[in-house]
């Protein structure tokens, strides 16, 4: 992303969220003209019985827990006119975008992506286990990115996308905490985007790695950005 976006001229009435290492956005420049929700992979592949994580044995409750958090962010972001974005991790149904060692190292751990499975083919584009489930379906008009890789901007018109709407401010959240929220989180500060990892909103598969992940984001005075629970966004989005 270009300077020019984050110089923009500060808004009119600061708002900043409570989070760690330091109240988010840097400038207080949050409105819904300039913020997006990003919920990552809420997909039955990945908090569903019978997909892809199922497969590979973790346990589920892990990948549920942020459910309940993220549908109350989403109801009262979309009730305020935030943009929605919504991200599907996925393969053609050709594989042509599935490169050898991803589906080798998928099969290693019984969850070969492109195989068969209780809920269609894993993680291929169109199977019942790709779908976003349906607590936190996409409405009509929300933007859904499908991505081949773990982050969010590789091979996808995300950046277009943001830049396109004028926005500057993330908000992340979904799943896996350690590996596709965490890309995406460092390809969007790579980018220019100021970001806020909602951490009660995320998850990984091992509790340690979630904690693990959410530790990296405020070293060097917020690295990656910032992170907060979603109380205290919702606490600022309700005084508006
Ligand atoms: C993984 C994801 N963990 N959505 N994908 O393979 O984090």
């Amino acid at each position: 992303m270009s300077a020019t976006l984050l110089e923009r001229a500060p808004a009119t009435t600061e708002r900043y969220i409570a989070a760690n290492p330091y109240a988010w956005p840097f400038d207080g420049d949050l409105r819904p003209e300039n913020t997006a929700l990003v919920i990552i992979d809420m997909q039955i592949d990945f908090c569903g019985k019978g997909g892809y994580v199922d497969a590979m044995g973790y346990d589920l409750s892990l990948t549920q827990a942020p459910i309940p958090h993220i549908k109350a962010l989403l109801t009262v972001m979309r009730d305020q006119g935030f943009t929605i974005i919504h991200t599907r991790e996925g393969h053609r149904p050709d594989l042509g975008d599935l490169p050898a060692n991803k589906r080798w190292r998928s099969r290693q751990i019984g969850a070969g992506i492109g195989d068969p499975g209780p809920c269609g083919r894993v993680l291929v584009r169109g199977e019942p286990g790709w779908e976003i489930i349906p607590e936190l379906a996409p409405l009509p008009g929300e933007i859904v990115i499908d991505k081949p890789g773990k982050g969010s901007f590789c091979a996808t018109d995300l950046e277009l996308v943001l830049h396109t709407r004028g926005i500057r401010n993330l908000l992340l959240t979904g799943i896996t905490t350690d590996v596709c929220v965490h890309t995406t989180m460092r390809e969007a500060n790579d980018r220019g985007f100021e970001c806020l990892l909602v951490a009660d909103c995320c998850a990984a598969t091992d509790r340690g790695n979630h904690e693990a992940a959410l530790k990296m984001v405020t070293m060097q005075g917020g690295v990656f950005g910032a992170v907060a629970d979603s109380p205290a966004v919702l606490d600022v989005l309700a005084k508006s």
